[in-house]
């Protein structure tokens, strides 16, 4: 605690900063900007291709967007403090790594919250967003410019079904399940029954492969595009998380640009996250098949044993404390 209050006590007076700076030096009409984004994804992952090929096109007339996949620029989780610091300007971030700074954020990364693609945008699009919206502004300089489909997250394992038959929470005792580096993550991991491992996305094939975990979460289109079925037997269809990613775009740059292309990167922004999240639900629905064929169990578990278990594991949790009042019969209201 003592930690995230500090760290985030430094971004908020480094935003502050990067904000007043870039005021100073208010784009001309002849400037251009280039527009580094760094993600973990891969560039076959529908988000980046959304970006690249609906994003990029829409700002061109006066921004470059500079694409770096694989975290190859920036590391996992430090995105956020990277344009806070002016030393990036977009990333595709999520809720849980929002949380890091604004822990009311973990209500977006909760298990069995968000119930699909469209009640993320209906979430994100009602005015309950609005205090999120510009508490990421004001402490972090961050922007969340458009929520993009991730998808259902899932529970995939090393173990064949008939070495592991995973029904119910019970059924992952003991289980090491990689989830990403952050609090969030570890708590939903162990919600679900498992011993959560943190670990960067880029590590978790080769941990995969030599048993340093057992197991990972995520949608369907992220492991075929990770390669996982390569190195794993089994994929539970949990369902744990509709997880989602923002568009995070740095507040110093969106200062420095007139109304008009302001009004343009926000419609970029929201063209490409449409784009991608057709394209994922699309691969969502095709992509058991695709499994089957290489050999893998898809199966559903005992949702309701998973469901009820998880839920449960938050009533009365630090991350619901953090929830303002009311939002999260606001988001279920919203639901189907
Ligand atoms: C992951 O690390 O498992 C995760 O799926 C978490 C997401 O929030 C997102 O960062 C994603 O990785 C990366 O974009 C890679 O797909």
């Amino acid at each position: 605690m003592k930690t995230e209050l500090t760290r985030r006590a430094m971004l908020a007076s480094t935003a502050a900063f990067a904000v007043s700076a870039t005021a100073a030096r208010r784009l001309r009409a002849q400037d251009r900007i280039t527009l580094r984004m760094s993600t973990p994804a891969s560039e076959t992952d529908q988000r980046s291709i959304a970006l690249a090929t609906v994003f990029a096109p829409a700002v061109a007339d006066f921004a470059t967007y500079e694409p770096h996949y694989n975290a190859s620029l920036i590391k996992q989780n430090s995105e956020l403090e990277a344009i806070a610091s002016g030393d990036l300007e977009m990333s595709i971030t999520s809720a849980q790594e929002l949380a890091q700074f604004m822990p009311e954020f973990s209500i977006f990364a909760t298990g069995y919250v968000h119930q699909d693609a469209a009640h993320q945008v209906r979430v994100f699009n009602d005015p309950l967003m609005d205090a999120f919206k510009q508490k990421a502004e004001d402490e972090l300089g961050v922007k969340l410019l458009a929520v993009m489909y991730l998808g259902r997250r899932h529970v995939n394992l090393r173990f064949s079904r008939a070495e592991r038959d995973v029904q119910t929470p019970a059924d992952l005792a003991g289980v090491k399940l990689r989830m990403p580096g952050t609090d969030a993550w570890q708590f939903l991991g162990k919600a679900l029954g498992a011993d959560p491992v943190p670990m960067a996305f880029t590590e978790v094939y080769t941990a995969l492969q030599t048993g340093a975990i057992d197991g990972q979460d995520n949608p369907l289109p992220t492991d075929k595009d990770a390669k996982f079925y390569e190195v794993t037997k089994q994929i539970c269809l949990t369902s744990h998380l509709v997880d989602l990613n923002y568009v995070a775009f740095s507040k110093a740059v969106w200062d420095g640009l007139s109304a008009d292309q302001q009004a343009v990167v926000k419609k970029a922004a929201e063209d490409a996250a449409e784009s991608g999240r057709q394209k994922q639900l699309k691969l969502e629905d095709e992509l058991a098949q695709f499994f089957i064929d290489q050999g893998l169990d898809v199966y559903e578990p005992n949702l309701k044993a998973f469901r009820e278990h998880v839920q449960a594991q938050y009533v009365g949790s630090k991350f619901a404390a953090s929830w303002p009042e009311g939002v999260l019969e606001k988001v279920n209201a919203l639901g189907a």
